[in-house]
């Protein structure tokens, strides 16, 4: 018999399959369509490690069934070149980004092929190709044409170690995404993107996606909407008033003071002359905190200004502090403080001593502050309303009298989306003195990055680029008189806001994605009409950065006819962490990094990928187990032997009876064993689709002799979106061609259930009898029977049945008193 050796049949399967584009989809098909996608990696010089390959094992199982069930399945892997990660390594190991990127990516590609997942390869992309960011360009400039790309200076986040500014969603506790160095501010010139404008849209069509909950409720927590109320208070003694947001007008007559942030543009007027120098100092301490910081203080602190403004619904003169747990861009930077109803209010006029009143019945305002609604009580004519109601007459009271109006506020900001650095898609922007910012012409796209020699960050704000008189001295597009090119570049998330639509068309020199090809991959295969991509699989990290501003982009190429569905992707599925053996994150520091590599060349790729789908729960994250990799390498082994076997005496043995209740058996198996997969699959459970093939294969070996081929067939099929080398070798022995290609076994439902079952009878929970039912049958009909037991009769005689508990197939337990 032939032996099994991964390292041989593995090679020649894979070679033969890239060179019959097995796995190429085309553009046109009579076949449904299915996009299936990854997350994308970043070609980082290290390679990829087993932890990476989880979800590429995942998604190639689904390509795969999905093939053999019938569809023409999209599964197209990417690059996503440019950024801090690739940069860093560059700058770190003196290499240009563009040679170590290459590597990077010669080594990944290496390790995904020796994995054998069934990428469709033609259709590679890579974020750093020019004739790929061109189009990243391109949306940029239609961005800009539109109005939602525009520059502001301001103080921004800047992260002092990659010396770049960073979006409010790469700034993660207040530490930058990528090295968690801690975030400063610095005011800088930037391009700023208006996510905001889409806030309202970007919510709203979550409730349509079919996303893990914990990841829409990410997205939106961070959008955070936040309807409310502005209201002016008049300044005593000045013509200004100061207008506060909130959310609760309820609690209007429960304001006893009022708060500015210490960057308020107020501050300054209103400050009385002996409150000036504690002012001052505050404001000065102030800017040198981040937001989350003044978020998170637990101890309040602020400075009376001196002045004092009127409460326009009863006259009160109340005092204006600042305190910097009011932030200053968030609705007016500036509060009624209400600390009766409001937790941080509370705080403050405890420490502070200042009026707490209550307006809103339900606690006791001297022990603590009562934030949650009743009845409105001190409130003059809206006393003795509910919150609800009071919420909707004193708005309209305000309104009626020109002192307030109703205010929507969103926690999401503009994304800032200009990077200092030098490994990015350069902004496709040139600046006039006479006639501004001015966007390149469509015809001159792409603006090839140049190549230079010195990339390092400079850290004064300015990205290399601006070192480059080549580069930066051009023409005006407008008034042709000289002009400077825009020298900051693009955030490492915008080659990835848009890929999965250029490997529908990769090679489209014409448009970003081909309509009709567009249309074809992206169509809505929900109820719901949501279209885009079918299935998407990665991290979790990615919950508020790539998949939120993906979903901008996409509205966006909706909003200008590029795209025809409203969504990028309909079905997201989250990928637990692989940890080190042990359960401590894998990390290079730690030298627990597991390569793919290493598994494969000591056991073959189908082990590994047996292996990382069987190891638990996909979303959880589960340590390494090498004991276990070896486990699924006997599986093999074992699958092998039996179906060589099989396969190697087809004559069937002469039918004995028993015999044939033995094939009767593992019919049933069988058939039970393809709805289980099908089902798991459906579900992401590959680690109990895998269970069921391991207890197949159990049953099965205790009968190797009488086993027939049309059992073995349908196992090696099912086996082949996991296993997927080792089950074309087998194949071969079966049936010409190759097992990816042929379609999904059909299980027969009425052999998935066991005919009969023998259960015992327990009386009082002692076994006393047993009865053979059919499998499936009543709890009334089992218990029925067993009553009628003569054995069994004995022990109920004269005595009361005062509860009856059946398992199903399983047993029945009679207690009597
Ligand atoms: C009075 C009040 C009474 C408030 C009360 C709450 C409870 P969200 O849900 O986050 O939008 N606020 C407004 N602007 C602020 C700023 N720039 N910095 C810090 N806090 C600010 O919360 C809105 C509430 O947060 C507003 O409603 C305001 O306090 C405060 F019983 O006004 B409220
Ligand atoms: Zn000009």
């Amino acid at each position: 018999m032939k032996k099994y050796i991964p390292k041989e049949i593995e090679k020649k399967w894979q070679a033969k399959w890239e060179k019959e584009g097995l796995y190429r989809a085309p553009d046109e098909s009579k076949k449904p369509k299915y996009y299936c996608l990854d997350m994308f990696p970043y070609p980082s010089g290290d390679g990829l490690h087993v932890g990476h390959f989880k979800g590429y094992c995942a998604t190639d199982v689904i390509s795969r069934y999905l093939r053999m069930k019938g569809y023409n399945v999209l599964h197209p892997m990417g690059w996503d070149a440019f950024g801090l990660p690739a940069e860093n390594y560059a700058i770190k190991t003196g290499v240009h980004p563009r040679i170590t990127t290459q590597k990077a990516i010669e080594k990944i590609k290496k390790q995904m092929q020796k994995a054998g997942f069934s990428y469709d390869w033609s259709r590679e992309i890579n974020t750093t190709d020019p004739a790929y960011y061109r189009w990243t360009q391109w949306i940029f400039l239609k961005l800009f044409e539109k109005g939602l790309a525009y520059e502001v200076e301001a103080p921004i986040n800047w992260c002092p170690s990659c010396k770049t500014g960073l979006a409010n969603e790469e700034v993660v506790a207040g530490k930058c995404e990528r090295c968690e160095t801690k975030v400063t501010k610095k005011n800088l010139r930037q391009w700023a993107l208006k996510i905001t404008k889409y806030a309202d849209r970007l919510l709203e069509d979550l409730k349509d996606l079919d996303w893990p909950e914990f990841i829409k409720l990410m997205q939106e927590n961070w959008i955070s909407r936040s309807e409310g109320v502005e209201v002016d208070f008049k300044v005593k003694s000045y013509k200004d008033s100061l207008r506060v947001f909130t959310t609760r007008p309820d609690t209007l007559f429960g304001a006893t003071f009022m708060v500015l942030a210490p960057e308020h543009e107020l501050v300054d007027k209103i400050t009385t002359p002996d409150q000036e120098k504690e002012v001052e100092g505050y404001v000065k301490k102030t800017l040198a905190k981040s937001d989350l910081e003044r978020v998170e203080e637990k101890v309040k602190t602020g400075v009376f200004t001196g002045a004092y403004a009127v409460n326009p619904v009863n006259g009160q003169k109340i005092p204006i502090w600042i305190a910097d747990y009011v932030l200053s861009n968030y609705g007016t930077g500036a509060i009624m403080a209400v600390p009766a109803h409001d937790e941080r209010d509370w705080e403050f006029a405890k420490k502070y001593n200042l009026a707490i009143i209550e307006v809103i019945s339900g606690g006791s305002v001297d022990k603590e502050t009562y934030i949650g609604e009743g009845k409105l009580v001190n409130s003059g004519q809206f006393s003795s309303l509910h919150s609800t109601e009071a919420i909707a007459k004193i708005t309209s009271w305000l309104e009626k009298k020109g002192l307030g109006e109703k205010a929507v506020n969103y926690k999401l900001r503009d994304w800032l989306f200009s990077r200092q650095r030098y490994w990015g898609e350069p902004i496709p922007i040139v600046h006039c003195p006479k006639c501004g910012a001015q966007a390149v012409e469509e015809k001159d796209l792409p603006i090839k990055l140049p190549d230079v020699k010195k990339y390092q960050p400079t850290g004064t704000g300015e990205s290399p680029l601006a070192s480059i008189p080549e580069f930066v001295n051009t023409k005006c597009p407008k008034c042709g008189g000289p002009a400077k090119r825009e020298t900051n570049t693009m955030p490492q998330w915008a080659g990835s806001c848009w890929y999965y639509l250029r490997y529908c068309d990769t090679e489209n020199n014409t448009k970003l994605v081909d309509s009709k090809i567009e249309k074809y991959w992206l169509a809505s295969r929900s109820p719901k009409g949501v279209g885009g991509v079918d299935w998407y699989v990665g991290g979790a990290e990615h919950a508020v950065l790539h998949l939120l501003y993906a979903r901008f982009w996409h509205k966006f190429l909706f909003d200008i006819g590029v795209v025809s569905e409203k969504e990028p992707f309909l079905k997201l599925r989250n990928v637990g962490l692989v940890l080190g053996e042990g359960g401590i994150k894998m990390s290079k520091s730690r030298g627990n990094v597991i390569a793919p590599d290493v598994i494969i060349k000591k056991y073959g790729a189908d082990t590994l990928r047996l292996y990382e789908l069987f190891m638990g729960p996909f979303d959880q994250s589960i340590a390494w187990d090498s004991k276990s990799v070896e486990g699924g390498n006997r599986f093999l082994y074992r699958v092998w032997d039996l179906v060589m076997t099989v396969i190697s005496n087809p004559t069937s043995p002469r039918a004995s009876r028993d015999e044939q209740v033995t094939s009767l058996e593992m019919e049933r198996l069988i058939n039970q064993l393809i709805k289980k997969v099908e089902d798991d699959i459906a579900e992401m459970k590959f680690n109990t689709a895998i269970a069921k093939m391991m207890e197949f294969l159990n049953e099965a070996q205790g009968l190797k002799d009488k086993i027939s081929v049309s059992v073995i067939k349908p196992f090696v099929q099912v086996l082949a979106p996991f296993a997927p080398h080792i089950a074309e070798e087998l194949w071969q022995g079966i049936e010409k061609g190759s097992v990816h290609q042929t379609s999904w076994p059909i299980y027969d439902k009425k052999m998935l259930i066991e005919e009969k079952v023998v259960i015992p009878i327990q009386v009082n929970g002692k076994v006393r009898d047993q009865i053979t039912i059919e499998f499936g049958v009543s709890d009334e009909e089992v218990a029925k029977m067993a009553k009628e037991s003569e054995r069994i009769k004995r022990y109920l005689s004269d005595k009361k049945v005062i509860k009856t508990i059946v398992v199903p197939n399983k047993l029945i337990n009679l207690v009597v008193e």
